[in-house]
């Protein structure tokens, strides 16, 4: 069972996510387990300090390295041995794509460390495997970058696609394909009807004109 670890300051954005739908599913159907670990709890002191004011001055602040990697180690712990990756969301990072999705779907464990608008010590990169991005776009947090990524990596566990028809399994298996326009009833809405190929039966003519209108995700 793939395990994904997260280590954030805000738990609590997750619990909606993934607890609802496909990754709710998944959970039940033990093919993933999610583990939401709270930054707070390495904070430092009696007042759990997680940042401090930048070296060299200037505005905000920055996420202490101490209780990052701790938090980093704590998460390692509970997968020694295994195939397993650390990854830092963050703008700077290598942009998310379907084959990275792939790649990490194929490891046993999973650790996102949600970048911060604060930033982070520079010093924390070295218990970093990847740094990744979903995109050029400045975010308040990485968390819901991590979604993004939990979401992508999750659907491609084996089996946590289940379709009904042998016909789904196989369309939901090419994962890299985004699937072709689909119609259902009334056969005329508001004047704008149903392509005809659709309704003709031909299995063969409907199979080659969906494969027309397939677009692949690389
Ligand atoms: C870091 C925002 C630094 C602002 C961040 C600054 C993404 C993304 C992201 C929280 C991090 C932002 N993470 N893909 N895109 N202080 N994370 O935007 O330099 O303005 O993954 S700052």
């Amino acid at each position: 069972m793939m395990k994904i670890q997260i280590i954030t300051l805000f738990p609590e954005m997750f619990e909606g996510v993934l607890n609802t739908s496909m990754l709710r599913k998944a959970q039940q159907k033990k093919l993933v387990d999610y583990q939401l670990i709270n930054l707070r709890d390495f904070g430092l002191g009696r007042r759990k300090t997680v940042d401090d004011t930048p070296y060299g001055g200037g505005d905000g602040m920055v996420l202490r390295p101490e209780p990052l990697v701790e938090a980093i180690e704590a998460a390692k712990q509970k997968t020694k041995n295994k195939k397993q990756k650390t990854i830092l969301m963050t703008p700077r990072g290598q942009k998310f794509n379907q084959a990275k999705a792939r790649q990490l779907a194929k490891l046993d464990n999973l650790i996102l460390v949600c970048g911060h608008y604060e930033g982070y010590d520079e010093r924390i990169t070295k218990f970093i495997d990847e740094q990744i991005s979903i995109g050029d776009y400045v975010l308040t947090g990485g968390e819901l970058p991590a979604m993004v990524v939990i979401d992508a990596v999750t659907r491609l566990i084996p089996g946590v696609l289940g379709g009904e028809t042998s016909a789904e399994v196989e369309s939901f298996n090419q994962p890299g394909v985004i699937e072709y326009p689909h119609y259902t009833r009334p056969e005329d809405f508001r004047g704008m009807k149903v392509p005809k190929v659709l309704l003709s039966g031909d299995h063969a003519k409907i199979a080659k004109w969906r494969k027309s209108r397939q677009k692949r995700v690389l």
